[in-house]
């Protein structure tokens, strides 16, 4: 049973039965997750969260120390809300790394100890597989024990197409060459509807889930995410999430969720209003109480902002990434307020510590580097 002082008379009565299940630590279905997302005040998600994250993870708030590669951002797919892609046809602002510039990039962190390196970008129509596996060979071949994040679903399904491979065999070159582990990205929302409407020409949900599930099978692990505060409607997320929690029932390969604010600077969705600060908050609880199979839920401290990453440490997130040191421009493009996203040791221990909690520094896979 949940530690929580949350007094169920005070409740409304449509979802007093659901919130006593969530007390019991029973699982609530899709449609008890929906009558609980439209009807709970935020501070009910919030002790209800709150109570299942001090279960879970105490007071601990885990980061790593990692840097971000991101090799392109020319790319073939043309997503409604993306400020940060460029077309080969258009390079104005567009960058193309070498293998060689991307691993000097990592030999400039020799003398840090680093134990990540995220790997993602732009789909580019001519670095395939065949380059890829190359580039992680080479990381490898300098810093052995890092551990590898790379390519979204996205990314993968199109690197596999066009090298002729099943998505299987793909992803056991990749491991064979050094990559460990896949990000969340590239999940946006599973629902075909609004699927279509923002990012109708890459990987549907349905491939963006066996591609995952194919990774857990191969003993990779891998994160997942949802874009939201854009033209989702409650029932989206809801079947979003399930599909999650049921893949994650089957393979238990995920090792955090991270949903991602839409951001609305410089895109083809710019008209649309970023969500508020309470919107985030629903949000981050709800999955909190709704994925009771997730380890750990992850607030991308670059995307949501530094004040609302601390706010959200009582509304279920347990970890807030890493210190990616100025190495991504995904979230600057989008127009968020911190334009170089670095945050030393010292500011991600302070950020933490100023809420009461307990900063644990940790690799990939969650296992504790050090306690601050
Ligand atoms: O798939 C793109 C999102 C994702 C915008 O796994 C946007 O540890 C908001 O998934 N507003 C890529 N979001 C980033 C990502 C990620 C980041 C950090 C850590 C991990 C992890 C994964 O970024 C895309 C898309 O959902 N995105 N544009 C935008 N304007
Ligand atoms: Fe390409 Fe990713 Fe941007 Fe979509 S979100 S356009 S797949 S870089």
């Amino acid at each position: 049973m949940l530690n929580t002082s949350i007094n169920l008379s005070s409740i409304k009565p449509e979802i007093q039965s659901i919130v006593f299940k969530i007390i019991n630590e029973e699982r609530i279905s899709k449609d008890e997750g929906l009558l609980l997302f439209t009807n709970a005040s935020i501070s009910l998600l919030g002790s209800l969260a709150n109570a299942i994250r001090l279960k879970k993870n105490d007071s601990k708030v885990y980061f790593n120390k990692n840097i971000h590669i991101e090799p392109t951002n020319i790319c073939v797919f043309d997503c409604k809300f993306c400020s940060y892609s460029r077309k080969l046809s258009k390079k104005v602002e567009a960058w193309e790394f070498t293998i060689d510039e991307m691993v000097n990039k990592l030999k400039n962190y020799k003398d840090f100890e680093i134990t990540e390196v995220h790997l993602v970008g732009g789909v580019h129509p001519k670095m395939g597989l065949h380059y890829f596996i190359e580039l992680i060979q080479k990381i490898k071949s300098i810093r052995p024990q890092i551990h590898v994040k790379a390519f979204t679903a996205v990314e993968l399904e199109y690197m596999c197409r066009k090298a002729k491979v099943s998505y299987r065999k793909g992803l056991e070159m990749l491991k064979e060459a050094g990559q460990d582990s896949l990000p969340g990205g590239g999940a946006e929302i599973f629902d075909k509807e609004i699927r279509d409407k923002i990012c109708a020409d890459k990987c549907d949900g349905k491939t963006w889930l066996e591609i995952h599930e194919t990774a857990h099978s191969l003993k990779m692990p891998s994160n997942a995410t949802i874009l939201y505060g854009h033209i989702e409607k409650p029932k989206h997320i809801l079947n979003h999430l399930s599909k999650l929690r049921d893949l994650q029932d089957k393979t238990l390969g995920f090792n955090t969720f991270i949903p991602l604010k839409y951001r609305n600077g410089n895109n083809q969705m710019s008209h649309i209003k970023e969500g508020t600060v309470l919107y985030d908050l629903r949000i981050y609880s709800f999955s909190r109480i709704f994925l009771d199979n997730f380890n750990h839920i992850k607030a991308y401290w670059p995307m949501i902002g530094k004040k609302t990453t601390q706010n959200l440490l009582a509304f279920g997130v347990d970890d807030i990434d890493g210190t990616i040191d100025d190495t991504t421009k995904i979230y600057s493009m989008a127009g968020v307020e911190d334009q170089n996203p670095t945050m030393s040791v010292k500011e991600i221990v302070k950020l933490v510590k100023d809420v009461n909690k307990k900063p644990i520094q940790r690799d990939t896979l969650y296992n504790t580097i050090k306690t601050y």
